[in-house]
């Protein structure tokens, strides 16, 4: 049988994306696509789906072994602002599944991993601009500490174990297919939305406040780019930097309003201002270009026009 790869947590923002992309390039039955809910129409339908909690070792395992998988992404997690108001619960999510998979690697099970990082990784003791590869990392919230632990241990079961995993520290992601769900970046999402439901947004973040970001399209290219590298490539096995753009909501705003005139934001801060506050403004992803040839296509006024072209499209069909 040709390489099987399984995606795991596939209905949600990124993983949707991975399955659509790889179902397109690899053929619909070389992807299974597995989540705890079965709720993205187009991953269900597409091709295989199963319901899978990878929190259960045994499941995950006879999963793999059963679709015969040598590939997995590792796409479930609880991101930023949910993890702080359920911490243990993101602790045990995060950091069961990766072990699972992991030690699937380790035991000869799996080939190759992906495990998204995320800028979270970084607190306020990070240099805030062009933030390096290697440098200070005290993160503040309970997802980053998951993140950059699970980077140690994805290092040390390269080191130790020969495990090939491979992985990114994302930044915002904006996407109009699959809405994201419990970060803090989110607002870079919904604003398209409510700019063409309501013409206003009440953002959770203040005007100035600066993230880095990027768009689906290239976060997918970044995915599967560092995925199909050769493995001498791939001289980090922590997590890379990866970047794109920055912009803060007061930008993002005035980029709506190049197209839709009347469109208003009004600044209402919430616990998130606290996370977004302990994170990088820009990113340094030299070594992602370097080793593996990264490069973005998107700035901020090629997302504005692309978000509001197919929300606007989605909305009429
Ligand atoms: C979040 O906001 O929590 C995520 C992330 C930057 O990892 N989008």
């Amino acid at each position: 049988m040709s390489s099987r790869t399984l995606i795991i947590g596939a209905c949600g923002q990124i993983g949707s994306e991975i399955v659509r992309a790889l179902r397109a390039r690899d053929g619909e039955n070389s992807v299974i696509a597995t989540d705890i809910y079965d709720n993205n129409a187009e991953v269900v339908n597409s091709g295989p789906f199963e319901i899978l909690d990878a929190k259960d070792y045994v499941a995950v395992k006879d999963c793999v072994i059963r679709n015969e998988i040598d590939t997995v992404y590792l796409m479930a997690a609880i991101l930023s602002a949910k993890g702080e108001q359920y911490p243990e619960k993101a602790w045990d999510l995060n950091m069961t599944t990766l072990f699972n998979v992991l030690n699937l690697a380790k035991e000869g099970y799996i080939k190759k991993l992906f495990w998204p990082s995320s800028i979270a990784v970084f607190g306020p003791s990070t240099p805030k601009d062009n933030t390096p590869q290697r440098t200070i990392m005290e993160p503040t919230t309970v997802y980053g500490i998951t993140k950059q632990v699970g980077e140690r241990w994805c290092d040390y079961y390269h080191s130790h174990f020969k495990v090939d995993v491979r992985s990114l520290r994302y930044p915002g992601i904006i996407s109009w297919r699959t809405k994201p769900g419990g970060g803090t970046t989110d607002y870079a999402v919904e604003i398209y939305h409510k700019a063409l439901d309501d013409g206003f947004y009440e953002c959770f973040l203040s005007a100035d406040t600066e993230l880095p970001m990027m768009y689906m399209e290239d976060a997918i290219k970044a995915t599967l780019n560092i995925m199909d590298a050769p493995s001498e490539a791939i001289k980090i096995r922590s997590s890379y930097n990866l970047a794109a753009i920055s912009f803060s909501p007061k930008e993002i705003a005035a980029s709506i309003q190049r197209h839709i005139e009347n469109f208003t934001i009004e600044y209402s801060p919430d616990f998130r201002q606290n996370i977004a506050d302990s994170w990088p403004n820009s990113i340094d992803d030299a070594k992602a270009r370097d080793h593996w040839n990264w490069k973005h296509e998107f700035n901020l006024d090629d997302i504005t026009e692309e978000m509001l072209k197919k929300l606007t499209k989605t909305q009429l069909t």
